[in-house]
């Protein structure tokens, strides 16, 4: 009885552990220049209890392109990057909030069910050109505000950080 209830236990051990590990599974330390850095209620870090991507983490998450017009810019603009909802699930982060913070010391606090309900692009590119930080990069959140009527509104334009350097989720 004993021995069939072990061998019982370690054969789930078994078929568990390769989705454990993935769970698991740390994310590589950044070898570039950090970009962006995400703390606060996350699962996974890699730097201290942060999460620190480079560039090529960051081209890694899954490519997303996004048209829009900005209230800072002229005409229909094509951007390109990851959608933050993939960024927050890679990170494991479990809140209410995502504190952005920007280059320029700018710092908003963002619902995370914006991300839920809409596709919101993390943009490192614009027209086909990397975003600098001299012109609203690396890293620029960028809604999909032509798509839908109640994103057209000073409380989401607040939300559109450009110059993003760290997200803490709270
Ligand atoms: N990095 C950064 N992002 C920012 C801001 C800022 O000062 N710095 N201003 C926010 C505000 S208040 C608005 S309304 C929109 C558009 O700002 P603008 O019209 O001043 O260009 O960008 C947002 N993103
Ligand atoms: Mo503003």
């Amino acid at each position: 009885m004993m021995k069939r209830r072990l061998t019982c236990l370690s054969l789930t051990g078994a078929l568990l552990m390769p989705a454990m590990l993935a769970i698991a599974e740390p994310l590589p330390a950044p070898e570039g220049p950090v970009l962006l850095r995400v703390s606060g209620e996350i699962g996974k870090t890699n730097v201290d209890s942060e999460a620190h991507f480079d560039r090529t983490m960051l081209e890694d998450l899954p490519r997303q392109t996004l048209d829009t017009s900005t209230v800072v810019t002229d005409g229909v603009n094509h951007f390109e990057g990851f959608l933050m909802r993939d960024l927050l699930a890679h990170v494991g982060a479990q809140g209410e909030s995502a504190v952005a913070t920007a280059l320029n010391d700018y710092v908003v606090d963002i619902p995370l069910e914006d991300f839920h309900d809409f596709e919101v692009l993390v943009a490192d590119s614009m027209d086909g050109e990397r975003l600098t930080p001299r012109d609203k990069g690396p890293l620029w959140i960028v809604y999909p505000r032509d798509d839908h009527g109640e994103l057209q509104d000073i409380r989401y334009d607040y939300r559109w950080v450009w110059q993003l350097e760290s997200l803490e989720i709270r």
